[in-house]
């Protein structure tokens, strides 16, 4: 049986190559762009559109080839690694799909799609699944009166203060605006219509608020999650964590197992996505600026009080041992 590196070596590369005459459908395509363009944003939507997409793939194909199926289907997943580069859970949707269908053995289209297709269901599911464990397991970190702070738009993280609020009365919430893109305006709405009690605030607003408004805990989500435990998630996390760490906050990441990266040694190898100067300004308005616009940070273990997983809360620095025996319980094969 051959390894996933020997099936899948471009999920390791950044040599995403796809062969010049592969012509893939218009949806797949908008998949695609929509990923890059960050219509479909947020890690976790991120991870099942691309397996949904390649599911999708899996059934277009038209063929009865199973050698060309296989590297239409590669070539569509080489195509979604390009749009995203920090976010691991583009990867581990890809691999939990691609992987988790049978190649070995399989020389049959039909068999093939439905082992594709039946692999983008399970992981969708577990996905899904995933976020409401975590909030069931964040919101019990919480009380009555809990006043929370959030950064950027994170499904999890939101999810675990509705589920607070649901349980407990008096909470209250503070959502950072999140420069660039605002994607804590989403958060904000997302919260009100929950019914919480939800203040944004400008990013810089973070430490202070946090001291004046007596703070109990910070969620965020993630993108990342290196084997060492280090944290790449939305620009501005790491700073939050070091203000919750200077005021004794708690500092939580939510994550689920497909936000951990088996192959990320450590922050170091994390590739920051950068992206254009027209995200934070105009630059035809300031003559002679340079500008620099990484979407993403890293918060090293020490600062994080745990990582709440679908299992439960690790410490960060537990981290390799939780991946090692999650992915080989799930997967059921050595990364
Ligand atoms: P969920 C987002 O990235 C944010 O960094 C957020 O914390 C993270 O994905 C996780 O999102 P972006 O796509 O999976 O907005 O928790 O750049 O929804």
């Amino acid at each position: 049986m051959k390894t996933i590196k020997e099936r899948m070596p471009y999920i390791y590369t950044s040599d995403w190559h796809v062969t010049k005459e592969t012509v893939f459908p218009k949806a797949f395509s908008e998949t695609v762009d929509g990923i890059r363009e960050m219509r479909i944003r947020g890690a976790g939507r991120i991870a099942r559109s691309a397996s949904k997409a390649l599911a999708a793939l899996a059934e277009s194909y038209g063929g009865s080839d199973f050698s060309e199926m296989a590297e239409f289907l590669h070539d569509g997943a080489k195509l979604l690694l390009s749009t995203r580069p920090t976010a691991v859970s583009l990867k581990n949707g890809i691999l939990f799909t691609l992987a988790g269908a049978k190649e070995d053995g399989v020389k049959n289209v039909g068999d093939y799609r439905k082992s594709v297709v039946g692999a983008s269901e399970w992981f969708c599911e577990k996905s899904v699944s995933a976020i409401d464990a975590i909030a069931k397991h964040g919101s019990g970190l919480l009380c009555d009166g809990s006043t929370v702070l959030t950064h950027c738009n994170s499904s999890v993280a939101v999810s675990t203060i509705a589920r607070a609020n649901e349980m407990y009365d008096g909470i209250r919430a503070f959502a950072t605006e999140t420069r660039p893109w605002n994607q804590g305006h989403i958060t904000a709405r997302e919260l009100a219509s929950s019914g919480v009690d939800v203040n944004m605030i400008v990013d810089s607003a973070a430490r202070h608020i946090m001291e004046r408004e007596g703070v109990d805990a910070v969620f965020v989500g993630a993108d990342t999650i290196c084997m060492d435990g280090t944290v790449a998630n939305k620009v501005g996390t790491s700073q939050i964590a070091l203000a919750a760490m200077d005021l004794g906050i708690p500092f939580y990441v939510c994550g689920e197992f497909y936000k951990f990266s088996p192959d990320i040694k450590s922050g170091s190898y994390v590739v920051v996505e950068e992206r254009g100067a027209s995200e934070i300004a105009d630059p035809f308005k300031f003559p002679g600026v340079k500008f620099k616009n990484p979407v993403f940070d890293l918060t090293p273990a020490r600062n994080i009080t745990s990582i709440i997983t679908e299992d439960g809360a690790i410490r960060a620095e537990k981290v390799a041992g939780f991946v090692k025996r999650k992915f080989s319980r799930v997967m059921g094969f050595e990364m």
